[in-house]
């Protein structure tokens, strides 16, 4: 099959560079400036040395680096080579990049160069034969060795259903999830958001998201890419640097927690975002209040979306006026092609504005999960719809809101936290019987997790002693913010811990 033919990410997103390829197409927040023919030079460089040891088709490529543009293009370097790219937050620590080594079994992974020693024998215990380190500043031994090879590729040819990317998701019972995406999957997604977000020449995107998650590596990325577009570059969010660079750009994407940020600078107003024509917001729940504030403040209607790590994007409230108005706490409309239900627990589908288990499908739903095919069919209905734990309605006019989440899961910052990990690893600790961890509101993260524990008897526990163990086990978003010791948890008739009462109890915490 021809490449033109070939359903390669990397060979779509190329075809869409810009004639001229000296023209800048990211510039960083390092003063950087990168070519369209930089990009296309050094994806050359990395995907021949990727080609060039040898390792089967399908490998997986772990990387967990800090954000550079370095980063980026080894993302598109593997697609570009026919491997799979699995990215890692950097905030995992050892216990957590073991499980996801160990399970995915990569052929490659890259990581930062302070982190070489400890991730190195996790890889080379796991069987991995290759480990590089890539630095934010432009070293490493994967740009040293990737120096001496050729800048002319010839894309791989892969199908829509070839793998492109792991992503692991936490589950609510057990461990981690690798949702396997396709070549097919992150095109079609990203060619429909295309056009509904009218992305047109002379865009400009911030890219401000880390881009080791859905939002930052695709949704963000492949936008600018599939359009042509130069990103402005921020290694790390800052709000008063994005309000400057607001000047210079026209579209932004962030979780809620960016916007809030920004609200508190005072630079921001309605001349500072007046080259800006789009601002669209995700991951979380973006509150009401903060949509509202926007607008006043900067005379721009956020558009909210939803998606997630199995689907990529789901929904989307409205670009253009004619199709409606952008409406603050909806999700808005299914993108075309996707197909999105409501079923109430017992399979009825839902009436327009009746509350019940969000369920979708389409050509952006992952092939399942890495080698637990259990798992995938547990999360797929018998007619083939893939269960989202999201609960939501949909209303008479088809704007869809979600309400809540079926699946125990708390939000912070736009990153996942499941409580049965880090309730794992509580009761794990000498003195602990039992512990609940619960999603609390918070002015700046919109979530936060707190923990709840009970000593065994005869047990002393401190609090804040828990806190700081976990502190060195775990990434650090998923650290409950506070940990209290009481001596019972609420509980239902059946004995289940009530976590709904913990909640109302602690709603206040941080307001
Ligand atoms: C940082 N901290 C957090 C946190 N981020 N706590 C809870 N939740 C978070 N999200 C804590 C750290 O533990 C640390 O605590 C302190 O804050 C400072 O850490 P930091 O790393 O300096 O924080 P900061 O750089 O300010 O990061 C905040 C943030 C970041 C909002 C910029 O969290 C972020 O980039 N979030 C975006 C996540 C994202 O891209 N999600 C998309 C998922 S894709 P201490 O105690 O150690 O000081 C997806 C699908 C979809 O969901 O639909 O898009
Ligand atoms: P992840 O598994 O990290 O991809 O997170 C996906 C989850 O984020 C979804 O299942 C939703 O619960 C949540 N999510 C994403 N976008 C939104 C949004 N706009 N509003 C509410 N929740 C969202």
């Amino acid at each position: 099959m021809p490449v033109s033919e070939s359903q390669n990410l990397f060979a779509a997103l190329r075809a869409a560079f810009p004639q001229d390829l000296d023209t800048a197409a990211v510039e960083t927040d390092g003063a950087l400036v990168y070519s369209w023919r930089d990009l296309e030079r050094a994806t050359a460089m990395l995907a021949n040395l990727l080609a060039s040891l040898g390792i089967p088709e399908g490998s997986r490529i772990a990387v967990q680096v800090e954000k550079s543009v370095e980063a980026m293009m080894l993302y598109l370097a593997t697609l570009r080579a026919g491997y799979v790219f699995l990215p890692l937050n950097t905030a995992y620590q050892s216990a957590e990049i073991e499980y996801f080594v160990g399970n995915a079994e990569p052929a490659v992974v890259v990581c930062s160069a302070k982190n070489f020693g400890w991730i190195s024998k996790i890889a080379f215990k796991a069987g991995t034969r290759h480990v590089f380190t890539l630095n934010d500043d432009r070293t490493g031994s994967l740009l040293d060795r990737a120096a001496h090879f050729s800048d002319q590729h010839k894309a791989v040819t892969r199908s829509a259903d070839d793998l492109a990317a792991i992503l692991y998701t936490s589950g609510t019972t057990g461990r981690s999830k690798g949702a396997m995406l396709t070549h097919g999957n992150l095109l079609s997604n990203a060619r429909v958001l295309k056009d509904c977000w009218g992305w047109k020449r002379g865009d400009v995107l911030i890219h401000a998201l880390p881009i080791f998650h859905v939002h930052g590596l695709f949704v963000a990325l492949h936008g600018a890419l599939l359009n042509g577009s130069k990103m402005i570059w921020l290694g790390r969010f800052d709000p008063q640097l994005a309000i400057t660079k607001m000047a210079e750009a026209t579209v932004f994407m962030g979780v809620p927690t960016l916007y809030v940020r920004m609200l508190a600078e005072q630079s921001l107003r309605l001349e500072a975002v007046r080259h800006m024509r789009l601002f669209i917001s995700g991951s979380a729940p973006l509150l009401l209040e903060t949509f509202n504030e926007w607008k006043d403040r900067t005379g721009h209607t956020i558009l909210e979306r939803y998606g997630m790590s199995e689907t990529i994007m789901l929904t989307s409230n409205p670009y253009r006026a004619e199709d409606g108005e952008r409406r603050g706490g909806t999700v808005g409309f299914p993108l075309p092609g996707v197909g999105v239900r409501v079923r109430g627990d017992d399979g009825v589908e839902a009436k327009p504005g009746e509350i019940g288990n969000i369920e979708v499908r389409g050509p952006n739903v992952f092939k399942g999960y890495w080698r637990m095919p259990e798992k995938t069919r547990e999360e797929f209905t018998g007619d083939g719809w893939f269960k989202t734990g999201d609960v939501g309605k949909i209303d008479a006019g088809g704007y869809v809101t979600i309400v809540g989440r079926s699946k125990d899961l708390i939000i912070s910052g736009g990153y996942n936290v499941y409580p049965a990990e880090i309730e794992g690893y509580i009761n794990d600790m000498p003195g602990v019987a039992e512990s609940a961890l619960v999603g609390v509101p918070h002015p700046d993260f919109g979530e936060v997790g707190i923990a709840v524990v009970i000593a065994k008897p005869g047990a002393k526990l401190d609090g804040e002693q828990i806190v700081a163990q976990l502190k060195s086990q775990l990434a650090n978003f998923k650290i409950p913010k506070r940990c209290f010791v009481v001596s019972e948890l609420p509980r239902n008739t059946m004995g289940k811990v009530q976590k709904n009462l913990l909640r109302e109890e602690h709603k206040q915490l941080f307001s």
